[in-house]
């Protein structure tokens, strides 16, 4: 059945149970329903905040007496509802909670933003909406395989518009460790401890095959891997003829790990991390310690060759498109001082980054929740991550920074001297969402209404609440500069 069927059922079915409203929170995983509830006659109240609109359902369900619903996407989205979850349990609220969930075969695997959603609330919801006594919590937990509705792989900018990935799986000690014997291998770097850099860049300077370096690697703008980087970003990786790929690290951001789960299933791939997970439903993580000397490749220079050319034409259209959020990113970068510690928040920030961010080496420390890649949480980790002896940055959505407006709380009790900047890059809503093939069908203002979040609140005056007006800085992107950006962009790979 297909995902929009299913959710139209599911929507059906609390609808049968007495429920008129619906608090939507936008993810891509929840887009089935999304598109459903969109062309219903519904009340829909639309949310950045699950923590939020959970409590903001508890509260209708009390004006109306009547069963409210909250929907949501998967990973850390389903957990920010257990607080109103725990309220509705002892006050008898009839809360149900919708939450989208990636296929059962990720689970355990680390994937981004899946997390072991069945069973999440415990005793505080039931689960089983044919026993529901309509006096307590209901949790419905629906799993969406993808295509998420059209059935076309959703390349969008450049990278995934998807916010969700596969589970987690615990590391397999017994596991044969494996030295990649491939011919034309791909090396994909993410999430690095410094303490491990030194021995992969010998791993990969070795291997002598193209890399693809995350910015939470450390290693993306490391000058002794020049000459291996890809430059033009993830969408060069589909030029090459690789016969395997090896990635060392974390759980990779770019879309391309999620293809190896889908459209590229039969290319083999080989992990080294000290994270225990796979972020994919096949192979196991071999440890770091293990990284084996490698086989030395043939160095591909066609491929290296339009790597370059296709990366010196994007800068030209940065140049020519200065207003561009895209540019923002890369002024940002080649303004934050060298040797800065830089934290970068999930949606466009950590990919944008990874795509235009310079590549001059200027000592910057990456760090960035990539556990479950929610967009909560992220100003309050930086703050945490702050240290007093350089400068610190965080590069955030709105909608992100939205999310965590009162993160500032703890600032008078950082150590004294902690120099730190938060740099929200506002483009008035969930832009990673604008693009998206499956919502298309929408209508476009239902569209930008409760799945962008679309709004024009401007950030000067949270600012100027917390007396941080020198160290919250706001930047406003162009949207048509923008657009003209994406257009010449997308012309440069047909
Ligand atoms: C807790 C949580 N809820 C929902 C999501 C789904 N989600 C992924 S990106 C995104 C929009 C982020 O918007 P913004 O911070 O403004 O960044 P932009 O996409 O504009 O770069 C949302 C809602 C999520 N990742 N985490």
């Amino acid at each position: 059945m297909l995902n929009v069927e299913r959710a139209g059922e599911a929507i059906a079915r609390v609808r049968a149970l007495g429920v008129r409203e619906f608090c939507v929170c936008a993810g891509s995983r929840n887009s089935p329903l999304l598109a459903v509830l969109g062309a219903s006659d519904a009340r829909l109240f639309s949310f950045v905040d699950e923590r939020s609109a959970a409590f903001f359902a508890l509260g209708r369900i009390k004006q109306h007496r009547r069963p409210v619903a909250v929907v949501t996407t998967s990973g850390t989205a389903v957990a920010e509802l257990l607080p109103a979850t725990v309220e509705a349990f002892y006050s008898d609220a009839p809360l149900i909670l919708m939450t989208a969930d990636r296929p059962a075969r990720y689970r355990g695997t680390g994937a981004p933003q899946c997390i072991d959603q069945e069973g999440i609330f415990g005793t505080f919801a039931a689960t089983d909406p044919d026993a529901w006594n309509g006096t307590m919590p209901l949790h419905i937990n629906l799993e969406f395989d993808e295509p998420l509705i059209d059935g076309k792989p959703i390349f969008v900018f450049g990278f995934s518009i998807l916010d969700s990935e596969p589970t987690r799986r615990p590391p397999n000690p017994k596991s044969k460790i494996q030295n990649p014997k491939f011919e034309r291998p791909l090396l994909i770097l993410a999430a690095l401890p410094p303490e491990d850099r030194e021995r992969v860049r010998e791993y990969a300077l070795t291997l002598n095959a193209p890399v693809y370096a995350e910015a939470l690697s450390g290693l993306r703008e490391d000058a002794a891997l020049e000459h291996l980087h890809i430059k033009s970003g993830e969408r060069m990786i589909h030029a090459g003829s690789f016969d395997g790929v090896i990635r060392i690290g974390g759980v990779p951001t770019l879309r391309f790990w999620r293809d190896l789960d889908e459209s590229k299933r039969e290319l083999p791939v080989v992990s080294f991390s000290n994270v225990r997970f796979t972020g994919l439903s096949r192979g196991d993580v071999h440890p770091l310690a293990a990284l084996p000397r490698p086989k030395a490749s043939a160095r591909d220079e066609e491929f290296f060759d339009r790597d370059a050319a296709i990366a010196a034409k994007i800068g030209r259209i940065l140049d020519a498109e200065p207003d561009s959020e895209p540019a923002i990113f890369r002024e940002l970068s080649r303004e934050v001082p060298p040797g800065s510690r830089i934290y970068l928040g999930n949606s466009l920030p950590i990919r944008e980054w990874d795509l235009f961010a310079s590549r001059d080496p200027r000592g910057f420390e990456y760090e960035g929740n990539r556990g479950a890649n929610g967009i909560d949480g992220q100003l309050s980790t930086f703050l945490g991550w702050c240290a007093n002896d350089r400068e610190n940055f965080a590069v955030a959505g709105d909608l992100t920074a939205l999310y965590d407006m009162n993160a500032p709380w703890i600032v008078p009790q950082l150590d004294a001297g902690t120099r730190f900047r938060i740099v929200v890059v506002n483009n008035g809503g969930g832009k990673i969402f604008s693009r998206v093939a499956s919502l298309k069908s929408m209508d476009g203002d239902v569209r930008r209404r409760i799945v962008e979040n679309q709004h024009s609140l401007r950030f000067g005056p949270w600012a100027a609440m917390w007396n941080l007006e020198d160290q919250i800085i706001e930047r406003i992107p162009d949207a048509e500069a923008t657009r003209r950006f994406w257009e010449q962009y997308d012309a440069l790979w047909s």
